[in-house]
């Protein structure tokens, strides 16, 4: 069985296990600690990053375009028949997500509503450029599911926690995407791609007191006078 090595709250690894669950592809996960990496996992994977995807042959897959262009290969396409182009295009449209995942995070993490503000303002070109691509849905490419939904449901998955938590829903200028949201929210794969206690670890680390948004984004807040241990990156 492939085997999928994996950190709780990583967004590279959740589109990997979307796209696994939306292709009904069995799979086994363990998870590490980014914080303590085991040597063994150091010795499967060449970067020290997650996910690393181990194959039924026993060979170690990492970086996630690369694990998502082997599930094509060895998994039935979720869209069959596509031409040369479409998934050329498809492949493209997943890089605008997927090159955004650090963003989101470190958005997330911003101490204060001015912090947000600067970062968002990537994240929302993104979501902007989805809009205006999306047609009448549910998903990207109409009734049919797709890698790029897989590859879009990180951002999406996690804008919807925040706005639950907060109140603040990052989508709300974009409403074909908040439709997205809504139709990939209900085919239960954002729920079934992350661990029983995804929510919990995400809001600890995401939307706790040190974070603007844990904190309920209340934009009459004052700026932060306290040094706020921001790494600004993904999972830590
Ligand atoms: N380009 C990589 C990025 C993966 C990535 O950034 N993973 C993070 C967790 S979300 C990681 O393993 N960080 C630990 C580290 O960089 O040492 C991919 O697409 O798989």
């Amino acid at each position: 069985m492939i085997r999928i090595i994996s950190f709780k709250i990583c967004p590279f690894v959740q589109r990997v296990t979307a796209l696994l669950e939306a292709k009904q592809v069995p799979y086994q996960i363990d998870f590490i600690s980014l914080s303590d990496k085991p040597d063994w996992f150091l010795e499967l994977s060449p970067t020290g990053q997650v996910p690393v995807l181990v194959t039924e042959g026993g060979t170690p897959l990492f970086e996630s375009d690369a694990i998502a262009e082997y599930l094509d290969e060895v998994a039935a396409p979720l869209q069959p028949d596509l031409t040369p182009e479409q998934r050329a295009l498809n492949r493209a449209w997943s890089y605008q997500a997927s090159k955004h995942y650090l963003v989101q995070c470190s958005t997330m993490q911003s101490a204060d509503s001015a912090v947000f503000g600067e970062r968002v303002t990537k994240l929302n070109a993104a979501f902007a450029k989805a809009e205006k691509q999306l047609g009448n849905g549910p998903f990207f490419a109409g009734e049919t599911l797709g890698n790029v939904d897989m590859a879009w449901l990180p951002l999406l998955h996690r804008a919807a926690i925040v706005a639950d938590h907060s109140g603040h829903d990052m989508l709300a200028d974009y409403p074909k995407v908040k439709a997205w949201q809504r139709a990939l929210q209900a085919t239960g794969i954002p729920q079934k791609s992350v661990s029983d206690d995804f929510h919990d670890r995400f809001t600890d680390f995401y939307l706790a007191e040190r974070t603007w948004l844990g904190r309920g984004a209340n934009v009459n807040e004052a700026p932060s006078a306290t040094e706020v241990k921001q790494s600004g990156g993904c999972c830590g």
